[in-house]
C-alpha cells in the first residue's frame, strides 16, 4: 500500500501514542504532519516542510512526557524553581531533541527514506536568538540541565518577535537585519491562548481607607496588555523528563480596543493594539550596557507582572496559607533585568492579599535570589526615578518603602558612618535620580551570587562590598557551566563518539567521567586517533569558510579563534594588533619561521556602539590587506565569519586550536565560551579573568596560556596613573603597528579612519590596557605557536583539557544551586 495515503498514515498512528511509538512511524508521523498539521502534499515534499513536520512529530513525543512531567512535580507538591530571564539563547532545537529523546538514528533512517539526510534537514532550522550572548545562552545551558536533574523548574521570558538582529558583513562592516525567526512556523512551541494575563502600566496611586481603617493603595487608569503563555520544550536527557520554557507574548486587551470602537476611532484602536503588541516586538540588542529605554522598562514588568500571576495562579491550586509560599516556590532573578518581580510581589502580597508589610517582607526575602553577571560600572542597571514612576508608580513607592526600612536597620547597625547610607540606597541620589536594580536586588533577595570563583571575590571585596558587611550569609558563589550535551555530543559527535568508545557514555550526565580519559593522553596510538578527529573538524570548518567568505585556509594551520559579543574589554583589539605584529613579521622575513596560522572572529556589536563597531571594521581591513598580500601566503589568514550565533558556535567551537579568552583581568565575571572551546579541545590563551582561573586550576598551567596583568595589578596600575605611552615608547614592534593603522595602511583609500581607535589608546587612557598586555600577549602567542609545532604535545594537551572540564558542565552548576540556594531536589 502507498505509505502516504490517508489510511494508511491513520493505520500506522493509530498502532500507539506518540510517547510509545515505535520508531518506525516516526517517517509516517512526518508525513502525516506534512499533510494533516501544514496542509502540503506529502508525495513530494520539500525539504523545508520536512524539516517542519519532523519537529511537530518530535513535539507530540515532547509534550506528552511534559504532561507527565508536570503531573509528577504536581503529585510530589515539590517545591518549584521559576528561573525568570529576559533572554534565553536555546540555540536549533532539532538534534538536541533527537538526542535527548534518543530518536537521532531513527531520524536519520525516516530522513533517509524521505530522500534527505539529517544534516540537510537540520540546516533548515532559523534559531531562535531570544538573547544577546553569554547571559542568554547560559540561561538555556541550565535549562537543559534543570531537565537532566529532573528538577521542578520552569523558565520564564519573552517570547521576541525579533531576536538579536542578523549581522551582515558589508564593504567590511556590521549591517544589521531583522531577525524574523518566527517567519518560519512556531513548529516547537504551543500557544496558549487559554493562559492570558492582563499586565498594567501607568494610572495613579489612589489611597484611601477601608472599613477596617487600613491604609489602602489602588492603581488607577492606566493602561492593559494581555500576556499569552507560549510553550516551548526542553527535555531532560534521555529520563523521559521534559520542562518548559514559557515566553510571554503581548496581546492588545479587547477592553480597551472596544473603547476606541465606542467612539467610533476605528484606526486608534487598531493603532492601539500594534503599539500594545510592541512591548515584546523586539530584543535590546545591547550587551553590558542597559539602554534606559521606557520601552525595556515596560519589557521586564511584562515578563514579571504575567510570571508573578501564573506563579501565584499554580500556588493558589494548592489552597495552602501564604506563609508557606517561600517553601514552596523560589523565584531566580537571571541579572536585576526582571527585579522589579521584589516590588511586584510586596504588591500582590500587601495591597491585594492585604498582608501586614512585615508578613510580606518575611515572605518576599525568603522567595527571591539573584545572579548578579557583571561588575562593569556601566553595565549595572539604574532606571531614572521619573520614568519608573510613569510607568510603574505604585512600584516606585513600594520601593521607597523598601528603602526607607532597610535604611533604618543600616542606620541602627552602623551608625557611625553615615555615608553608608547614600551609597546602599536603593536610590541614588544628585542631580537626576535613579533606582539601583542591583541594590534592590541585594536587598530582596535571600542569595546573591557571582558566577565563577574570582568574580564573587571582586562582588564581596569591591563592588558589593557594603552590601556584604551588611548580609554576609547572602553571598555565594557559583561557577558557570555548560551541558556537555549539546556543546560536545552534538556540536562534535565524532570526538564525543571517540570519547565514548573508550570510557562509555556516563559522561554525557556526569562530566567528571571524562577524567578516565587521562590514562590516553600519553598514547600515541589514541593521540593519532584525537588529531584526526580534530582535523576533520579543521576541515569541515575550512569548507565552510570557503563557501561563506571565498577563502582558503589550510587546515593544518593554527586556528586561532575570538568569537563572542564584540566589547572593548573583551579585547579583540588586542588580538588584531597581534595579527599585525605576525604580519610584519613576514614582511620583514618570509622565512622568519612563522607557524601558519588562521585567525577566526566573529562576533556582534550592539547597533550604537562606535567603537566595537569600528573595530569589526579594523579586522577586516586588515584581514583583506592580509589575505590578498602574496608575500604572507598560507602563513597567515583573518577570517571574519558573520553572524555569531549558537549553530555557527557549534560549527567553530569543534573545530578550535586555540581559544582567545583575554578580556582586562578583574572584567569578564565567568565566560562561557571559554569552556566551549576546551572541553572540544582547544587550547586557552587567556587572562587571570572570570572562570579562567578556575579552568587554570582544573586543566594545570601547561596547559593553557596565560598571560597579562592580574586584576590587582590593573587597579594598581590605574590607581598610580596608567600611562599607556610610555609602551608606545618603549616596544618598536607595538609602535610599528600602531602607526601602521593610524597612518591608514589598512584604509589606504582613507587614511584617517582608523585614527580614532589609536587615538582612544594613545591618548584617551586606554582604559582596557591593550598596550600594557601587549607585550606579554605577544610572548605567550609565540609560546603557543612553538607548543603547536610539536603535533604529540600538543595532542596530550588539547586531551588533557577535554578531560578536565568535568567541573565545567552545568549539571554541577544546576545541581550547587539546588542544593545550596533554592533547596529543591529532582522529582
Ligand atoms: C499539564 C499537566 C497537567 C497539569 C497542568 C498544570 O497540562 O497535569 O495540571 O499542566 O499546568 P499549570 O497550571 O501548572 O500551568
Amino acid at each position: 500500500m502507498d505509505s502516504t495515503t490517508p489510511e494508511a498514515l491513520a493505520g500506522m498512528r493509530e498502532t500507539a501514542s506518540p510517547a510509545t511509538l515505535p520508531a518506525d512511524t516516526l517517517k509516517a508521523d512526518i508525513l502525516w504532519h506534512v499533510l494533516y498539521s501544514l496542509g502540503r502534499d506529502n508525495e513530494r515534499p520539500d525539504r523545508q516542510t520536512v524539516f517542519r513536520a519532523l519537529a511537530l512529530a518530535l513535539r507530540d513525543r515532547l509534550v506528552e512526557k511534559w504532561i507527565a512531567s508536570q503531573r509528577a512535580i504536581y503529585a510530589k507538591s515539590s517545591k518549584r524553581v521559576y528561573y525568570l530571564s529576559l533572554e534565553f539563547l536555546p540555540g536549533p532545537f532539532l538534534r538536541q531533541n533527537l538526542i535527548a529523546l534518543g530518536l537521532e538514528k531513527e531520524a536519520r533512517d525516516a530522513l533517509t527514506e524521505l530522500g534527505f539526510t539529517l544534516d540537510d534537514v537540520a540546516g533548515e532550522e532559523w534559531e531562535p536568538g531570544l538573547g544577546n550572548g553569554g547571559l542568554g545562552r547560559l540561561a538555556s545551558c541550565y535549562l537543559d540541565s534543570m531537565a537532566a536533574l529532573r528538577l521542578p523548574a520552569y523558565g520564564y521570558g519573552i517570547r521576541y518577535a525579533f531576536g538579536i538582529f542578523h549581522q551582515l558583513i558589508r564593504d567590511g562592516q556590521q549591517v544589521e537585519r531583522a531577525d524574523n525567526w518566527l517567519r518560519g512556523g512556531q513548529h516547537w512551541e504551543f500557544e496558549r491562548t487559554h493562559y492570558m494575563h492582563p499586565v498594567r502600566f501607568y494610572g495613579s496611586v489612589r489611597e484611601w481607607v477601608d472599613e477596617q481603617g487600613r491604609l489602602r493603595h489602588t492603581l488607577e487608569g492606566g493602561s492593559t496588555v494581555m500576556a499569552m503563555a507560549c510553550d516551548m520544550f526542553i527535555p531532560g536527557y534521555r529520563n523521559d523528563y521534559v520542562l518548559n520554557m514559557r515566553l510571554w507574548a503581548a496581546k492588545s486587551s479587547r477592553e480597551f480596543e472596544f473603547s476606541f470602537f465606542n467612539t467610533g476611532d476605528y484606526i486608534g484602536a487598531v493603532e492601539k493594539k500594534i503599539r500594545d503588541e510592541n512591548i515584546s516586538m523586539v530584543l535590546y540588542p545591547n550587551d553590558e550596557a542597559p539602554e534606559g529605554k521606557e520601552l525595556r522598562l515596560k519589557q521586564q514588568f511584562f515578563l514579571v507582572s504575567a510570571t508573578m500571576q501564573d506563579i501565584v495562579r499554580r500556588f493558589r491550586k494548592k489552597g495552602v496559607a501564604w506563609d508557606q509560599f517561600p517553601r514552596k516556590n523560589v523565584i531566580h532573578l537571571n541579572e536585576t533585568h526582571p527585579a522589579v518581580a521584589i516590588p511586584e510581589l510586596m504588591r500582590l502580597l500587601v495591597d491585594e492579599e492585604l498582608l501586614p508589610w512585615e508578613e510580606a517582607w518575611y515572605i518576599c526575602v525568603r522567595t527571591f535570589a539573584y545572579t548578579n553577571h557583571t561588575v562593569l560600572p556601566e553595565a549595572l542597571e539604574v532606571w531614572p526615578e521619573e520614568l519608573f514612576r510613569k510607568v510603574l508608580p505604585r512600584h516606585l513607592q513600594i520601593i521607597y518603602e523598601i528603602n526607607r526600612r532597610f535604611l533604618h536597620d543600616v542606620r541602627r547597625q552602623f551608625p557611625h558612618d553615615p555615608g553608608l547610607l547614600a551609597r546602599v540606597s536603593l536610590i541614588h541620589e544628585g542631580e537626576q535620580r535613579f533606582v539601583r536594580m542591583s541594590h534592590l536586588a541585594i536587598v530582596g533577595s535571600f542569595s546573591v551570587n557571582g558566577v565563577s570563583a574570582h568574580h564573587s571575590n571582586i562582588i564581596k571585596e569591591s563592588i558589593f562590598n557594603e552590601f556584604y558587611k551588611i548580609f554576609p550569609e547572602r553571598f555565594n558563589n557559583k561557577t558557570n557551566g555548560i551541558t556537555p550535551r549539546r556543546w560536545l555530543r552534538q556540536c562534535n559527535p565524532t570526538l564525543a563518539w571517540l570519547i565514548t568508545e573508550h570510557i562509555g557514555t556516563e559522561w554525557l550526565t556526569d562530566l567528571e567521567q571524562l577524567k578516565k580519559l587521562e590514562p590516553y593522553a600519553e598514547s600515541a596510538g589514541f593521540q593519532k586517533a584525537w588529531m584526526e578527529v580534530r582535523l576533520r573538524n579543521k576541515q569541515k570548518l575550512a569548507e565552510y569558510i570557503h563557501a561563506k567568505n571565498g577563502i582558503t585556509i589550510l587546515p593544518e594551520s593554527l586556528y586561532d579563534v575570538h568569537v563572542k559579543r564584540f566589547h572593548e574589554y573583551k579585547r579583540q583589539l588586542l588580538n588584531i594588533l597581534h595579527v599585525i605584529t605576525l604580519y610584519n613579521r613576514i614582511r620583514r622575513d618570509p622565512d622568519a619561521g612563522i607557524v601558519p596560522r588562521t585567525f577566526i572572529f566573529g562576533g556582534k556589536a550592539a547597533p550604537g556602539y562606535y567603537m566595537a563597531k569600528h573595530i569589526i571594521q579594523l579586522i577586516n581591513a586588515v584581514g583583506y590587506t592580509i589575505n590578498t598580500d602574496p608575500r604572507v601566503g598560507d602563513m597567515l589568514k583573518v577570517v571574519f565569519l558573520q553572524n555569531y550565533c549558537v549553530t555557527l558556535a557549534e560549527r567553530i567551537m569543534p573545530a578550535t586550536d586555540l581559544s582567545e579568552q583575554i578580556s582586562t583581568a578583574g572584567m569578564e565575571a565567568s565566560g562561557t565560551g571559554n569552556m566551549k572551546f576546551a572541553l572540544n579541545g582547544a587550547i586557552t590563551i587567556g587572562t587571570h579573568d572570570g572562570a579562567n582561573i578556575e579552568m587554570l586550576e582544573h586543566v594545570g598551567d601547561e596547559n593553557l596560556f596565560l598571560f597579562g596583568l592580574l586584576s590587582h595589578e590593573v587597579e594598581d596600575l590605574r590607581r598610580q596613573g596608567y600611562n599607556p605611552r610610555t609602551f608606545y615608547e618603549t616596544d618598536s614592534e607595538l609602535r610599528e603597528v600602531l602607526d601602521m593603522i593610524s597612518g591608514g595602511y589598512f584604509s589606504p583609500g582613507d587614511p584617517h579612519m582608523f585614527r580614532d581607535i589609536v587615538e582612544s589608546l594613545l591618548n584617551h587612557g586606554d582604559r582596557y590596557m591593550v598596550l600594557a598586555d601587549f607585550r606579554s600577549y605577544a610572548y605567550r602567542q609565540q609560546d603557543a605557536a612553538r607548543a603547536y609545532l610539536d603535533q604529540p604535545g600538543w595532542a596530550r594537551r588539547s586531551m588533557l583539557n577535554t578531560a578536565r572540564m568535568g567541573f565545567f558542565s552545568s549539571d554541577r552548576s544546576m545541581g550547587e544551586y539546588a542544593r545550596d540556594i533554592w533547596g529543591v531536589e529532582g522529582v
